[in-house]
């Protein structure tokens, strides 16, 4: 059986369990800290980096790209994708997993201004998925592909704070937010995440910064909050 090797909080993880969900593998999962990453870990990770995905012939593959590529060279789809398609599929699925840092960065920002300028980088891969999707679910069509998973970070993040904290990172791209909500009805989110996973995330995300200060109402970006509240106050001036 394949085993993966992750942390809780990590959007790198969370596509390839994505990947090994859509083609139905069964694997095991080891959940490690990363402020405490066990010898053993270290001792089989190149660069110290979840994901790792050890193999049935126990390689121990690393870098999420390559595990992801990995799982489509073994677990082939049974309808064949061109050599443009594949390159194609890669470099969207690119547009999303070289901002899974950049999000992490605007989650963490501790005040307002901080938020704004972060999520203004990261709309920019938003702008671009708004401007290629057509009518269709997913990103391809009707069914989940590997473009979907490698967004499937970026946008359940994102609902996990519109929920928790009233703020719509996906504001104004309304292709993108009916693009997660067909993810979200998919119920691809709970089994590419563990079971407390909104604890953990929380834990880390909605504490100590600009999200703490939204939530305890002592500041807000959302248009909700603006027009409730008179331009000088706290909150929005
Ligand atoms: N390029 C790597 C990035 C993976 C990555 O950044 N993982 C983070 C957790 S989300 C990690 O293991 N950080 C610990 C460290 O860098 O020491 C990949 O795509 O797998």
């Amino acid at each position: 059986m394949l085993k993966l090797i992750s942390f809780k909080n990590c959007p790198f993880v969370q596509r390839v369990m994505g990947a090994l969900e859509m083609k139905n593998v069964p694997y095991d999962i080891e959940y490690i800290e990363l402020n405490n990453k066990p010898q053993w870990f270290l001792d089989i990770s190149p660069n110290g980096q979840v994901p790792v995905l050890i193999t049935e012939n126990q390689t121990v593959l690393f870098e999420s790209d390559a595990i992801v590529e990995y799982l489509d060279d073994k677990y082939a789809p049974i309808e064949a994708l061109s050599a443009e398609e594949k390159a194609l599929d890669r470099a969207w699925s690119y547009q999303a997993s070289k901002h899974y840092m950049p999000q992490c960065g605007t989650m963490s920002a501790k005040d307002e201004q901080t938020y704004l300028t972060r999520l203004d980088k990261l709309s920019k891969a938003f702008a671009k998925a708004e401007n290629k999707l057509g009518d269709t679910p997913f990103f391809k069509g009707q069914s989940i592909t590997n473009v979907d998973i490698a967004w499937l970070p970026l946008l359940h993040r994102a609902a996990v704070i519109k929920e928790h904290i009233g703020i719509d990172m996906l504001d104004g791209f309304p292709k993108v937010q009916r693009w997660q909500q067909a993810l979200l009805d998919s119920g691809l989110p709970q089994k590419t995440v563990p079971s407390d996973f909104i604890e953990k995330f929380g834990g880390y995300y909605f504490t100590n910064n600009y999200f703490e200060l939204v939530k305890q109402g002592k500041s807000c970006a959302s248009d909700k909050c603006k027009s409730q509240q008179p331009a000088t106050s706290s909150c929005c001036g």
